[in-house]
């Protein structure tokens, strides 16, 4: 197993929209390997694929106490979403110390096949729910901070591009 490197806002990479995973080989599933160990070793509750510069339709989540419930969701589909909608507070590990409110669905469905190949619906709600739709907008290529104002955005780019330019020293 490797740990990878997770790209870091605003790295105009994170804006790629991900391509469906064409088959569940080797390749995918080392690169699933990867991905849980890069996850908790982060301390992150879920990574999309895109994060480590790969843009297939792949996720992974954890958000067990225990660490030991990892979810793989492969070209995942939601299949129903509730008609409410509430603010939870996010973060990011490509956004690192960063965390604010997004309106998200309270619940949804989601239809993807698993780390076998085998086709799933996975019904999820609070935390789980939250993670599977932060994940998702990775997939297309969108940041959570791209649902704040334009004027948070801008200061959290401007914070986060000092931070890696002194860490480049
Ligand atoms: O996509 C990612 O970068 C992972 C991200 C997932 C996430 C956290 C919180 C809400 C939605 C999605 C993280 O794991 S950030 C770090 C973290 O563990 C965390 C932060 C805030 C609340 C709960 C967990
Ligand atoms: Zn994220």
């Amino acid at each position: 197993m490797a740990l990878l490197p997770i790209l870091c806002y605003p790295d105009p990479k994170l804006h790629r929209v991900a391509k469906p995973v064409a088959a569940v080989d080797a390749r995918i599933k080392t690169l699933i390997a990867d991905m849980r160990e890069t996850m908790y070793e982060a301390k992150g509750i879920g990574l999309a694929a895109t994060q480590i510069d790969v843009h297939e339709r792949l996720i992974v989540i954890d958000v067990s106490e225990e660490r030991d419930q990892p979810i793989v969701l492969i070209n995942p589909e939601l299949s129903w979403t509730s008609a409410e909608k509430h603010l939870n507070e996010e973060g990011c590990l490509s956004v690192p110390g960063i965390y604010d409110g997004v309106e998200r669905f309270d619940a949804v469905h989601v239809r993807a096949l698993d780390g076998d190949g085998q086709s799933r619906v996975i019904e999820a709600d609070g935390l789980l729910a939250v993670c599977i739709q932060h994940e998702m907008d990775h997939l297309m290529g969108k940041v959570f901070v791209e649902y704040l104002s334009p004027l948070k955005r801008n200061r959290i780019k401007t914070k986060l591009l000092k931070a890696q330019r002194e860490d480049a020293r």
